[in-house]
């Protein structure tokens, strides 16, 4: 929709991006090739080749727009964010023992946990080196976020510290765990285009806020979704004890916490149509 409403005033953005995103697929599907075994060629290639919606590549593009969106690095930089992605869902499914991921057999389902882990790790390891290619700073970004989403899920697993808020400990979980990448896709795609410094850290800082309402609207499909909807299956997060926004407002009914919250959703409903 975003797409199409700014494709209204730059005729020629609609083709760039979908330019940069055929470029960025066929390097992600072509990453694994170098391997020498096709049997690990294919478990590496496995998830990408199953589909997604390339959410972070697009922000990559969209971010390049601000500086001179045909640089070399700006296709790169879409790679290295999938590749991050797809690593983290990886050992997700490993972790919730899912047995399908984009409608297909997940990686731990078909070939067991502990290839699932290290074809994870392989795909962090190959993000890493593209980035270390394209310079320092994108090669600390990437170390950073991907340090960031394993201490997000590292929360979410440990759960709230000794009198800690639950809804505070959710926004650290989500920060990390989505946030981050989606803050790194913007930062690093301004900033491989060239765009000002103020730019890339003003659109990272943007990402980030995008990132936790992307996690706040996945939480809700989790419950509201047919299971169809964004390739999400419905239940999930309640059925391996997630604990998302949702569950956590519904069981600080009571509290203060619950009631501030309560009545800031019921406001935004309110000012609805
Ligand atoms: C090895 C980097 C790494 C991380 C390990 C498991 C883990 C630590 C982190 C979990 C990160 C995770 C899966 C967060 C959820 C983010 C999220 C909302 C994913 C869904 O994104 P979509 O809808 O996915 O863009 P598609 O399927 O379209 O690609």
């Amino acid at each position: 929709f975003l797409v199409h409403r700014l494709a209204l005033r730059d005729p020629g953005l609609e083709t760039r991006l979908r330019d940069g995103l055929d470029a960025a697929e066929k390097q992600l599907l072509a990453h694994g090739e170098s391997a020498e075994d096709p049997r690990i060629v294919q478990l590496t290639g496995h998830l990408a080749a199953a589909g997604g919606k390339r959410l972070r590549p697009l922000l990559v593009l969209l971010a390049a727009e601000f500086g001179d969106p045909w640089r070399d690095g700006v296709v790169q930089a879409a790679v290295i964010t999938e590749l991050v992605h797809l690593s983290s869902l990886y050992h997700d499914d490993v972790m919730d023992s899912a047995g399908t991921r984009h409608g297909v057999p997940s990686v731990n389902s078909h070939w067991g946990e502990r290839l699932a882990v290290l074809a994870g790790d392989l795909l962090l390891a190959k993000a890493a080196q593209l980035a270390s290619g394209l310079g320092a700073d994108a090669a600390a970004l990437n170390a950073d976020v991907a340090g960031r989403l394993v201490a997000g899920q590292l929360d979410e697993l440990v759960g709230p510290a000794p009198g800690e808020d639950p809804v505070d400990h959710y926004y650290r979980v989500i920060s990390g765990k989505t946030a981050a990448l989606l803050g790194m896709s913007l930062r690093i795609g301004a900033q491989q285009a060239g765009a000002s410094e103020e730019v890339v850290h003003t659109l990272g800082a943007y990402g980030e806020q995008l990132g936790l309402a992307f996690q706040i609207a996945d939480d809700l499909l989790d419950i509201t979704a047919p299971t169809s909807a964004m390739g999400k299956e419905r239940g999930k997060d309640l059925a391996v004890g997630v604990a998302s926004l949702p569950v956590l407002l519904a069981r600080a009914d009571t509290t203060r916490r619950g009631a501030e919250l309560r009545e800031l959703l019921s406001r935004e409903t309110a000012m609805e149509p």
